[in-house]
């Protein structure tokens, strides 16, 4: 099936959620005049700390050409209401799912082939966005690896991300520095073939599924920030997940793309 009969056949089967459609970005023309550049998605749950700090950066760094979409992953908090003092398109899933589900939810509803990711707790920059948009013309993946920032990072959460990341790069010769990372992009056609099947590790999981396809992939350095708000992170629950991930998926085939 192709990627794009996919992705149409996926759009129309969005169940249990809820959408409320907003202005996408301030914009002075009607949106059909301005051409998509991106769609940037932002998975949250319980995040109504750290998104409005994420929205208010988003909406000033990307004036025109991006649409920007929350995906609350069913909070009890207001992360809802937060989103909806911004213009952003936001999603509800009626019940917490995971970020994994997050990921797709995001994915079916995104407006543009480039699609990239940021965690909604303001540890990741947003001004590396339009050059990310822009190397998703030429590349199927870029990643934003913490390159500095890592003393942000829990230091048990680091000792995991250090053995995890370098078991990735090896085993599955992931080129860019950082496969956890929370702040990447990816083709919307691409995404189609490796979509997560995980909870904890569903970045991870595209990860070595994207180096199993061979995509051809560019990285960008960046600054890790501490986190606003709570963590949910359970560093046990979420490392386990990632080292059956890492075992399983060397047995991981990715699907044809049929012509
Ligand atoms: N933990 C968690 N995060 C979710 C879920 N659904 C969506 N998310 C979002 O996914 C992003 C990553 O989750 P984080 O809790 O920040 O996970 P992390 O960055 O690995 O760990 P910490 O920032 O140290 O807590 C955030 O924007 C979350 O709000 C979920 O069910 N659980
Ligand atoms: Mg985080």
């Amino acid at each position: 099936m192709k990627g794009a009969d996919r992705n149409t056949r996926a759009s129309t089967k969005v169940k249990r959620t809820v959408q409320e459609h907003q202005p996408v970005a301030k914009q002075d023309s009607p949106p059909s005049q301005i051409p998509l550049l991106a769609t940037v998605i932002v998975p949250a749950y319980e995040e109504e700390k750290g998104l409005p700090v994420v929205l208010a950066k988003l909406v000033n760094t990307l004036k025109k050409g991006y649409e920007i979409l929350v995906i609350d992953d069913g909070s009890d908090d207001g992360t809802s209401e937060v989103a909806r003092r911004f213009p952003v398109r936001l999603v509800r899933h009626e019940h917490n799912k995971g970020k994994g589900e997050a990921i797709i939810t995001g994915w079916k509803n995104a407006g543009s082939d480039r699609i990239i990711f940021i965690d909604a707790d303001d540890t990741y920059p947003v001004d590396i966005i339009p050059r990310m948009a822009e190397a998703l013309g030429e590349y199927d993946m870029v990643i934003g690896s913490r390159r500095s920032g890592q003393e942000n990072i829990p230091g048990f959460n680091r000792l995991g991300n250090f053995v995890f990341r370098t078991a990735i790069r090896k085993l599955y010769g992931f080129k860019p520095y950082d496969p956890l990372t929370g702040l990447w992009g990816i083709r919307k056609s691409q995404l189609a073939r490796c979509l997560p099947t995980v909870r904890r590790a569903p970045d991870a999981e595209i990860a070595m599924k994207a180096a199993r396809m061979k995509l051809k992939m560019t990285d960008i350095p960046i600054v890790y920030s501490p986190r606003i708000g709570q963590t949910k992170l359970n560093p046990f629950k979420g490392g386990w997940e990632h080292l059956k991930l890492i075992v399983t998926l060397l047995f991981w085939k990715p699907k044809k793309v049929s012509s």
